[in-house]
């Protein structure tokens, strides 16, 4: 098949999904055209002779326009792309714009299909506000297949937007042979020494992701056990994390690596994962380290339940509740017959319920029908 994807092209679990899909899809002889102003965050280094491909978006400034109009600039080169390639079909990631986007260069070119996946955010966040409800609701209707990453999002969509339509669940997956637990001392030895603890946190350091939850947790932690802490990303609550982790006197132990695609050369090496977010569709970060044998320390959210068996590849807490979050943490990383037996628990459900050759034909399977 000949497939377009629409995608965010910065650190984020929407743009993340549709790389790593768009690169299982070439390996699998799929021809894959990217469209976007930048190239995927992702997307670097894990292509092939046979894509997937990348179009830059050509946008005009002109005096006149207040702002550009990146929207319609994304459409034009999709139409252009659609056209050139005679594309398939177009898979937007995320509601607005790329759906929209979509949808419009469907009915510019008359050809083609429209396949939208649900990320998040897009429902329960963005899409929801007013500014965007009616272009969201527009976009998830007109779309030829909708998924969702996980049924929570599905039943929140229908319900935020009191829409009607089929929409199908395709969870997240993991590539597990990247994935992998790091055993070499001398990698782990970079940001731990041998008797400490390292936990570790990945996300975009938005609002909903409760960083400073990360950093409370860990300074209960650090002042039982050994410790470190890696915070892995970047977004508007940084700062603050850091001026916590200062002020709780753990910014020593605290390392902020910043934002990088390649995370599986340090989540292999960490013992605990914490994700308290007060919403999370699906939590593909903790996914991920799960594949690394790395237990979860999640708050009980949106679609987490779903990814994290509670007892059984990591513990569920309620959010904000920073005192049992910690509680969970030391549990684990105090008892080394808990810790391996969840971290195994955690690669193999990563493995028998997440593995891409699951999950890539499910979407095989909604391209078809689309
Ligand atoms: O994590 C984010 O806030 C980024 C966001 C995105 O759209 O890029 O992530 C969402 O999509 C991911 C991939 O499907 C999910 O794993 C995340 O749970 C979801 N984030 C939220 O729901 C907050």
């Amino acid at each position: 098949m000949k497939i377009g994807v629409l995608c965010h092209t910065s650190a984020g679990g929407s743009g993340v999904v549709a790389t790593e899909l768009g690169v299982m899809l070439a390996r699998r002889g799929h021809e894959m055209h990217f469209v976007g102003s930048s190239q995927p965050f992702r997307l670097s280094g894990l292509g092939c002779m046979n894509g997937p491909y990348f179009h830059q978006v050509s946008g005009f400034a002109y005096a006149l326009f207040e702002q550009p109009f990146p929207e319609l600039a994304t459409t034009n080169t999709l139409t252009e792309v659609i056209l050139e390639h005679d594309l398939d079909l177009v898979h937007a990631h995320y509601a607005i714009p790329h759906a929209s986007s979509a949808i419009h260069a469907r009915n510019i070119t008359g050809r083609t299909r429209v396949v939208t996946t649900l990320h998040g955010t897009d429902v329960t966040l963005v899409g929801a506000e007013p500014a965007f409800r009616h272009t969201t609701r527009h976009a998830i209707e007109h779309s030829d297949h909708v998924t969702a990453v996980s049924q929570f999002l599905a039943d929140e969509t229908r319900e935020v937007f009191g829409v009607d339509r089929p929409i199908d669940v395709i969870h997240n997956f993991v590539d597990a042979e990247r994935f992998v637990r790091i055993t070499d001392p001398a990698v782990r030895a970079r940001f731990a020494h041998p008797e400490e603890a390292l936990l570790v946190h990945i996300s975009n350091f938005r609002p909903v992701k409760r960083v400073q939850d990360v950093v409370q947790t860990f300074a209960r932690v650090a002042s039982e056990i050994p410790a470190r802490l890696l915070m892995i990303g970047d977004g508007p609550e940084r700062a603050r994390a850091f001026d916590l982790a200062q002020q709780l006197g753990v910014i020593g132990r605290t390392h902020f690596l910043g934002s990088f695609p390649d995370v599986q050369t340090v989540l292999g090496i960490c013992d605990l994962f914490l994700l308290p977010s007060s919403n999370e569709s699906f939590g593909l970060a903790a996914l991920e380290a799960m594949a690394c044998e790395v237990p979860v320390v999640a708050a009980r959210a949106g679609g987490v339940p779903e990814v994290i068996e509670d007892g059984v590849t990591g513990f569920l807490t309620p959010v904000g509740d920073v005192d049992m979050m910690a509680d969970a943490a030391l549990r684990i990383l105090r008892d080394r017959e808990l810790y391996m037996q969840l971290g195994t628990n955690a690669r193999r459900a990563a493995i028998e319920r997440f593995h891409p050759d699951l999950i890539v034909p499910q979407y095989v399977d909604v391209y078809n029908r689309a």
